[in-house]
């Protein structure tokens, strides 16, 4: 591929209701979307999903801008494929949300040059994608219920909740006692705790989770391969797993059983690709696609990076509904009543972008010609 131009637009995103983790409580959010165009006019497009501070990750929307526009673009046009991308771009260091940003365009880009949907063109089998929820900390275990049943009612297929000290035992308890041990259900920290807090870890331990979710330190594999030994709930890595060196280092520990990927932490579709490749072809233990609440756009990587074969447990991936009261793509993310959202056949991630809507939004933007 020639590349000739690419655009940043960043737009503001508000949430059908405010999500809260144990890093903090998200009402509104940005999102760079990125096109990229080649020579013949076909585009792609991705997005970045760095927040508005460094919560979840050291990455901001700030820096994200000032990596691509400083250090990624100068360089774009060397790039032929997505494949090229971190050959080019090694000296860079981190900004993985920024990185991935632009090489999840170029795969977009690349797949509908070939007229094919992305899930197919980078390795996916199953088209029909099983679909869970990730629910924030709530106001009360009343409302917790509450909302739980409301998903369950709409066909998700697994629950998540955000849990913190003070805020863990007792709603998985709660939602146990309304829903049953059968509902898969599972719990993420977003390393909120110590190895010192292993009594609350035992108390999980009794309620038969599918899996607890970052529990420790943000870049810890070690105090995770020894709380893995302490208790029978799998252990499953989301901000410790940046690139496929960290699940190789993950495998060697036995610091998870588990990793949730989520494309945009490990720089983009190529390094998910390895870290699948890796994690379920040479360690033969399984993985699932993580979201960072993502728009319509952002929310087609993530459906097809949870197409391929190593994806065994529900993914983050809800139907636009459950982010936004209007996505900004066309036709939205759905749900089907099986609790599953089925990967396009149209080509590239399969939804065309609003730009009109996008463009009225837009807080700034960037063009430049690569050519
Ligand atoms: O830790 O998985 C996480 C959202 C923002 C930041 C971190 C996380 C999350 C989620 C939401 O859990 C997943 C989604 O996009 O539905
Ligand atoms: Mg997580």
């Amino acid at each position: 591929m020639e590349l000739r131009k690419i655009e940043l637009l960043e737009v503001w995103v508000r949430l059908v209701s405010p999500f809260e983790t144990s890093f903090g409580r998200t009402v509104e959010r940005p999102a760079i979307l990125v096109r990229v165009e080649e020579k013949g006019g076909e585009e792609g497009w991705a997005e970045v999903v760095a927040d508005s501070g460094p919560w979840y990750s050291y990455e901001t929307n700030e820096t994200a801008w000032h990596v691509i526009r400083d250090f990624i673009i100068p360089d774009l046009a060397k790039v032929s494929s997505p494949s090229d991308f971190p050959k080019v771009f090694s000296r860079i260091r981190g900004h993985n949300m920024a990185k991935a940003g632009v090489e999840m365009a170029l795969w977009d880009l690349a797949a509908k040059l070939e007229s094919r949907p992305l899930w197919r063109y980078i390795g996916g089998v199953n088209r029909n994608i099983l679909s869970g929820v990730s629910v924030g900390v709530q106001p009360s275990i009343a409302e917790l219920v509450r909302v739980v049943r409301g998903y369950l009612e709409q066909g998700y297929r697994r629950v998540k909740i955000k849990i913190r000290p003070g805020y863990d035992v007792e709603p998985v308890r709660a939602l146990r006692e309304e829903f049953g041990p059968d509902l898969p259900l599972q719990v993420d920290a977003n390393a909120a705790y110590q190895l010192s807090d292993a009594e609350v870890f035992r108390a999980l331990d009794r309620y038969s989770l599918l899996m607890i979710e970052q529990p420790l330190g943000w870049r810890d594999l070690v105090d995770h391969a020894a709380l893995a030994k302490m208790i029978r709930t799998p252990v499953c890595l989301d901000e410790s797993i940046t690139d496929v060196d960290d699940a190789r280092k993950a495998y060697q520990l036995d610091a998870a059983f588990v990793i949730n990927v989520k494309p945009a932490r490990v720089g983009g579709l190529g390094e998910t690709l390895r870290i699948h490749d890796f994690w379920y072809g040479v360690a033969k233990r399984p993985i699932w696609i993580g979201g960072m609440l993502e728009t319509g756009v952002g929310r087609g990587h993530l459906v097809a990076a949870a197409t391929l074969p190593g994806v065994r447990y529900p993914n983050d991936i809800s139907a636009s509904s459950r982010y936004y009261e209007s996505d900004i793509v066309e036709p939205p993310w759905e749900l089907n009543k099986d609790g599953t959202i089925t990967a396009p056949e149209r080509p590239g991630i399969g939804v065309e972008v609003l730009v009109d809507r996008v463009k009225k939004a837009v807080k700034r933007s960037l063009e430049r010609s690569l050519s």
